[in-house]
C-alpha cells in the first residue's frame, strides 16, 4: 500500500505538468486504480505459449524432459512424457528438441492488461494469474500501450529559403516543445528538398515554416509543391507564420493553416495533430 500511494502521489503531481503514465505492474492485484478513482476497462488478455503433445507421433524417448529447464516435463522410460503446465515458462525448448514433431504449440492465458485515466493521468495496470512464472508477455503488453500513449507528435521547424530570420521560428520551437511535441529543426534559409528528406526519414506529420520577408514567402509554395513531387504532402500539415503572411496568403501559398503568433501557433498545431 506504500508504494502505491506514493506512486500515485507522484503520477498526479506529474500530470499537473505533463501527459503522465502510471504503470500499476503488481502481479495479482493491482491497486493503484482505487486510489485514484479510475474506471479501468480492460485492454487485453496475455497468452504465454506452451507446448501440446501429439502422442501418436511420441517414440518415448525423452529428449524434451532432458532440456527443459524448469522440469516441467516428468519422463519414466517406457511411458509418455507428463507435462505440469504451472511451472512451464514457454521457452520452447521441448519443441524444438523434438525430433519427431509431437509437440506443437498452444497457448494459455497468463494475465490482463486494464487501462483507465483521471486527473489527467494514464493508468496502465496488469494482472498476471494467480501463480504464474512468467510475466514476459504481460510486460511487453504493457509496454506497447505505454509506447502507444507516450508517442510524440513530430514537428519539423524551418525558416524558408533566402530567409535570415530565425527568433519567431525558435519561439514557437520552444513552445512546442514544452507542450511535448517533438521538434526537428533545420535552422534557416532552408532548401525545400533539405525539409521534404527530413519528413521522409523521421515521419514528421508537421511542417512549421516561418517567413518574414515578403520576398521570400513563395519559398512556401515551393515546400507545398516538392512534398507534392515526393508523394508525401497528404501525410503532413503545414503551417506557416511570419509577419508578411495571413490566413488567405498562407492558403493561397499552399498551407494548410496560419497563426500569428506562437502561442496561437501551439494551439493551431496542436489541432492539426488531432490533440
Ligand atoms: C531581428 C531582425 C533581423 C535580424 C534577424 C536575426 C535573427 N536571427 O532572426 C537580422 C539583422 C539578421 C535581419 C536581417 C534582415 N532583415 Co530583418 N528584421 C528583424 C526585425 C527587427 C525583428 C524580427 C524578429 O525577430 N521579431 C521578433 C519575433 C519574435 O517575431 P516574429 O519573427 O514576427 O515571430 C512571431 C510571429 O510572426 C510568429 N511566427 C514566426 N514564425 C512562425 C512560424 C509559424 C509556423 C507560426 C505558427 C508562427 C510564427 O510567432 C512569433 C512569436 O510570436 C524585423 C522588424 C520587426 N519589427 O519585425 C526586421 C525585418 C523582418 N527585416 C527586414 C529586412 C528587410 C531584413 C534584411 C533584408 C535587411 C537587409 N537589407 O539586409 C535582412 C534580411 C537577411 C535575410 N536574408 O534574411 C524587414 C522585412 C520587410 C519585408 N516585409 O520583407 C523587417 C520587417 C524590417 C523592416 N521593417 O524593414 N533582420
Ligand atoms: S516450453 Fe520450456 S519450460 Fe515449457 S515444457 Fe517446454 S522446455 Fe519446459
Ligand atoms: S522428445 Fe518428442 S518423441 Fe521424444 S518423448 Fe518427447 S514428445 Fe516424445
Amino acid at each position: 500500500m506504500g508504494k502505491s500511494m506514493v506512486a500515485t502521489s507522484l503520477a498526479v503531481e506529474f500530470a499537473r505538468q505533463n501527459k503522465t503514465i502510471l504503470v500499476d505492474a503488481d502481479a495479482e492485484c493491482p491497486n493503484d486504480h482505487l486510489l485514484l478513482s479510475i474506471k479501468r476497462k480492460k485492454h487485453a488478455t496475455c497468452y504465454q505459449p506452451i507446448p501440446k503433445w501429439d502422442f501418436k507421433k511420441c517414440t518415448k524417448c525423452g529428449k524434451c524432459a532432458s532440456v527443459c529447464k524448469q522440469n516441467a516435463i516428468v519422463f519414466t522410460k517406457g511411458k509418455y512424457p507428463a507435462f505440469v503446465k504451472d511451472v512451464c515458462i514457454g521457452c520452447k525448448a521441448c519443441i524444438v528438441a523434438c525430433p519427431t514433431g509431437a509437440i506443437t504449440e498452444t497457448k494459455k492465458e497468463i494475465g490482463k492488461i486494464y487501462t483507465g485515466k483521471n486527473y489527467n493521468v494514464n493508468l496502465v495496470s496488469s494482472e498476471l494469474k494467480l501463480g504464474e512464472l512468467a510475466s514476459g508477455e504481460v510486460v511487453a503488453e504493457v509496454r506497447k500501450y505505454s509506447d502507444k500513449i507516450n508517442k510524440k507528435v513530430k514537428v519539423v521547424t524551418a525558416t524558408v529559403k533566402g530567409d535570415n530570420h530565425d527568433i519567431g521560428k525558435n519561439i514557437l520551437g520552444s513552445l512546442l516543445l514544452s507542450s511535448g511535441f517533438e521538434i526537428i529543426d533545420l535552422g534557416m534559409d532552408v532548401d525545400e528538398k533539405v525539409i521534404v528528406d527530413k519528413v521522409k526519414e523521421t515521419g514528421a506529420t508537421i511542417v512549421a515554416l516561418s517567413s518574414l520577408l515578403t520576398m521570400t514567402v513563395e519559398s512556401i509554395k515551393t515546400v507545398h509543391e516538392a512534398l507534392i513531387a515526393e508523394g508525401i504532402r497528404d501525410t503532413v500539415k503545414l503551417v506557416v507564420g511570419g509577419a508578411p503572411l495571413n490566413m488567405e496568403l498562407a492558403k493561397k501559398l499552399g498551407a494548410d493553416d496560419f497563426a500569428d503568433d506562437a502561442v496561437d501557433g501551439v494551439k493551431h498545431i496542436k489541432k492539426l495533430a488531432g490533440l
